[in-house]
């Protein structure tokens, strides 16, 4: 992987460090570098979107339940037009699986070689009270013949099979962070340009991290090797924080070191975190990033999925951490 990293100046604009990058795709047409640019574009303008959510009337419940049984919020709905319609026209993708569309949106454009899963706007609770908020979405090659429909089997690849993955955090600065399996890049929007700079190049997460991220108000009702761990937490003078806000507890651990947990819970058996459009993408990074992810006995990126909206638990962060986490399952069995 050190070979292939990056040697592009911060400052770099995405467009030309996509399109400088473009030949390590193994594949190397340009359609990745343009399905990049369109996820690029439709964050821009979903930007735009939060950022007037108090003053435009886009703020709070639409009235809609999402396939999860959860609340839509406006903003929700907006952005997952956003992206579906730049992914849609983009022309690259055969295929979506969203947070916020029951089905698998079929694009129509059968000779793209391409299929997106995403959470347009994870953490969407956290909108009305102006925290941060984010994008996450995962890409894989579809293993169909182009130019024929798109097939289930194009749609439910394991996370290892991804061959780009990133986040859109929208926070007190917007960044978009993505790997192509070449490390992880870093880019701050510029709002008066319109551009993303490459800001935080090859980024790594502290190999020992000392926060941790986990609704300790639901401790009651963890497994066992959980509430061990939190302990252990404890017993560390490891600092807790939470923001309820994935995206964003994943980057500050990602930037500072640490784990974030959702585990199983009694209201949510399987965790709450999807890992088509949640888990996946984020331990793409963080393994391109030295870091790890689990569900606490399973790397994630070796779970087969059965369906588009497959729920999983979720330990992603320092690698000593993780492990660590895991130690208290396999202590268990
Ligand atoms: P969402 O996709 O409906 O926004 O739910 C995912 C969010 C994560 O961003 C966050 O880490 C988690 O749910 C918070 O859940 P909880 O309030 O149960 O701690
Ligand atoms: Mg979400």
């Amino acid at each position: 992987m050190e070979d292939s990293r990056i040697a592009l100046p911060i400052g770099t604009a995405l467009d030309r460090f996509i399109k400088k990058y473009q030949d390590q795709f193994k594949y190397a047409t340009g359609e990745l570098s343009q399905l990049l640019r369109d996820l690029a574009l439709a964050g821009k303008v979903v930007n735009r979107e939060i950022n007037k959510a108090g003053l435009m009337n886009i703020g709070g419940a639409y009235g809609s339940i999402n396939p999860q049984g959860e609340e839509q919020q406006k903003l929700d709905i907006l952005t997952n037009i956003r992206f579906s319609r730049a992914l849609t026209k983009g022309g690259e993708v055969c295929g979506i699986i969203s947070e916020e569309s029951e089905e698998i949106i079929y694009t129509g454009n059968h000779d793209g070689n391409y299929v997106v899963a995403i959470d347009p706007l994870d953490g969407s609770s956290n909108i009305d009270v102006n925290v941060s908020i984010g994008t996450i979405f995962s890409v894989y090659r579809r293993k169909s013949k182009t130019g024929m429909p798109v097939t289930m089997e194009d749609m439910l690849q394991p996370g290892k099979e991804q061959v780009a993955a990133g986040y859109i955090l929208y926070g007190s600065s917007t960044m978009l962070v993505y790997t192509t399996g070449h490390g992880v890049n870093g880019f701050t929007y510029e709002p008066s340009l319109g551009e993303f700079f490459l800001s935080h190049p090859n980024m790594t997460i502290p190999e020992v991290g000392k926060i941790y991220s986990i609704n300790e108000g639901s401790y009651n009702s963890f497994e066992q090797p959980v509430k061990d761990f939190i302990e252990h937490c404890r017993d560390n003078n490891y600092s807790g924080r939470y923001i309820g806000s994935l995206v964003a507890d994943f980057h500050r651990n990602l930037l500072k070191g640490g784990i974030y947990i959702y585990p199983k819970t009694e209201k949510s058996p399987e965790g709450k975190l999807r890992l088509m459009y949640e888990c996946n993408c984020l331990a793409f990074i963080i393994e391109q990033a030295g870091g790890a992810a689990s569900d606490g006995v399973n790397r994630i990126m070796d779970i087969v999925p059965t369906e588009p909206h497959q729920k999983a638990p979720f330990f992603v962060g320092s690698k000593n951490l993780v492990e660590k986490a895991e130690s208290m399952y396999n202590q268990q069995s």
